[in-house]
């Protein structure tokens, strides 16, 4: 093939946000976007590193010098996959990737008039840093060219097997390989299959998976109806596609209704006899969603139990844990967890990046999100099927010795007996999505600004609401990488309280479209005997406040939020 270089002006917004550049497909589909993107990281790299969407980035590739690209079969690869196979994957030639592009929007719907996405993994298999991602940015502002090999024949995906075409510089070659092995053999070495299998073919335990029609569906059935006997019919919306079939994929109370109302926790309750367990995934299948019976898991209680467990549930941890990290917003449910165990504990800014390095320095063995996202140092990135896995895990576990007894321990048992342990951290997420960007951006600098004065602050609490606690300290969130010493400003402004609450206002970083306000409300209850509260009513002085304090409705305009998790 030949190298061209195609003249091309640069289009504004092209930055990374926190998990790559999402826009809508309209916008992706002008003539030069996606190029003009793929290139300015090619740029960005340094040179030794070096179906439409993925025949132009094979052609890109080749013309930028890349010497082999993989790609899964069809083109389906969740994010956690691309992680594993960064990471694991040797090619015939014996050589390993560099990194990865991964073409997704994540959680948010798909389809010609909705999202699409595009992000660049690293040789470690996690995102991109914020230099690098800094870098591409600065590129898409100035660039004029990109290369691109246009006499190349596109590549038949469907097929696997290895496709070799000579270049200026030598042998291109593209593979095309099974989209689910690599990932399935690795979770054979984490987990004790056979355990779960014995879990899951208990007459007493029953299961059910949604995957919203994301890519998770090209493993579930691998998984967890080939590798451990579940039935067939416990699979949900498991064939991917690529508009996730008109649905949202994103696995909460609100998107996931097919599973929420099969595990008794609709509006209708209409299900007799709802399963034990039940998990959905995100449409790259990283995020996840764990539930028990008529019995729903925050993500941030979900990490911190996966923590406490496993050491005794998971093979692949049995030898201890390195230490344990969560993201700034994220429940502090993991910390007493962390101080309980004796365990390195680390907080970081929303967005799976910051964890890879704490990982790569062997500091941190299990992390996660509120936002439903779990993981652990076998990848670089969040992992939704893993998650999974770690509560069948912990729940064979717990049921080891009594698989064929009457009652199985439960979910919901797990969580209650974990609440009276350690506390309990009632939780919750407001989304104010798509709101005026302008109206959003004034609403943080007059809470940034707020910050100045305790004083005031507290004047402004008591008012709302006098039988909430004061607040004692006032901040925007900074991290400094313990790794590289890099500095991450302006990454959530917090309120925090005397007694353990926790306010935190965020602008998203994922949005395609207006700006999105998030607001993190947190409170610690330590007394076993209050920690069984209905979460919304026990947070409702905190919200009210929070409400107050950021004039919420008078800067947006919205009386109520888009989402509630
Ligand atoms: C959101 C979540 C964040 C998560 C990110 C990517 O980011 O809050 O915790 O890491 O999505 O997840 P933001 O900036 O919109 O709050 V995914 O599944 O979209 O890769
Ligand atoms: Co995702």
């Amino acid at each position: 093939f030949k190298v061209s270089k195609v003249p091309t002006t640069p289009f504004d917004g092209q930055k990374p946000g926190t998990s790559g550049l999402r826009k809508k497909v309209k916008v992706f589909i002008q003539p030069h976007y996606l190029q003009n993107f793929v290139q300015s990281t090619f740029n960005a790299l340094t040179p030794e590193k070096v179906r439409d969407a993925i025949q132009i980035i094979i052609k890109m590739s080749a013309a930028n010098g890349v010497r082999r690209v993989w790609v899964g079969q069809n083109g389906l690869l969740s994010t956690p996959a691309v992680s594993a196979v960064i990471r694991e994957r040797v090619g015939v030639d014996g050589s390993k990737a560099t990194g990865a592009f991964i073409l997704t929007a994540s959680h948010n719907p798909g389809g010609p008039h909705e999202d699409f996405g595009i992000k660049y993994n690293m040789e470690n298999g996690g995102p991109a840093p914020e230099a690098i991602t800094d870098e591409m940015f600065e590129n898409t502002k100035t660039i004029t060219e990109y290369l691109i090999a246009e006499d190349l024949p596109n590549v038949d995906i469907s097929a696997i097997g290895v496709t070799s075409i000579g270049g200026p510089e030598g042998q291109f070659d593209v593979e095309v390989f099974d989209s689910a092995s690599d990932y399935v053999k690795l979770m054979k070495s984490i987990f004790d299959f056979e355990l779960i299998r014995k879990l899951l073919s208990s007459p007493k335990f029953t299961f059910c998976y949604d995957a919203l029609h994301g890519v998770a569906g090209a493993y579930a059935n691998r998984i967890f109806v080939e590798e451990l006997g579940a039935q067939e019919s416990s699979l949900l919306n498991c064939i991917p596609k690529e508009d996730f079939g008109g649905g949202h994929p994103d696995p909460n109370l609100t998107y996931a209704k097919e599973l929420v109302a099969r595990m008794g926790l609709g509006k209708s309750n209409s299900e007799v006899d709802p399963p034990e367990f039940g998990a959905a995934a995100d449409g790259d299948a990283d995020r996840n969603m764990i539930l028990g019976k008529s019995f729903f898991v925050t993500p941030s209680d979900s990490v911190a139990i996966i923590a406490a467990n496993a050491v005794d549930a998971i093979p692949y941890f049995s030898s201890g844990l390195k230490g344990v990290a969560r993201s700034m917003p994220t429940s502090a449910a993991l910390d007493v967890v962390a101080k309980h165990l004796n365990l390195k504990f680390f907080e970081v800014p929303t967005g799976w990046k910051f964890f890879g390095n704490l990982m790569d320095a062997g500091l941190c063995s299990i992390c996660g999100e509120e936002s439903f996202g779990t993981g652990s140092d076998h990848i670089r990135e969040k992992d939704g099927i893993w998650a999974v896995l770690a509560w069948l895990s912990i729940l064979a576990y717990k049921n080891k010795e009594n698989l064929g007894g009457d009652k199985l321990v439960t979910v919901e048992d797990i969580v209650r007996k974990h609440w009276a342990t350690y506390g309990r951290h009632y939780y919750t997420r407001y989304d104010y999505e798509n709101v005026d960007a302008g109206a959003a951006k004034d609403l943080m600098a007059y809470l940034v600004k707020m910050q100045s004065s305790l004083n005031e602050i507290n004047i402004i609490v008591k008012g709302a609401r006098s039988d909430v606690s004061n607040v004692v300290n006032a901040d925007e969130f900074e991290y400094k990488d313990p790794v590289d010493g890099s500095v991450s400003k302006h990454q959530g402004i917090r309120f925090l309280f005397e007694d353990g609450s926790r306010l935190v206002f965020r602008l998203s970083g994922t949005g395609s479209e207006g700006a999105t306000i998030r607001l993190y409300i947190e409170q610690y209850e330590k007394d076993p005997s209050k920690t069984g509260r209905d979460s919304q009513e026990a947070l409702a002085p905190l919200v009210e406040v929070a409400l107050k304090l950021s004039k919420m409705q008078e800067f947006t305009g919205r009386s109520a939020p888009t989402v509630i998790t």
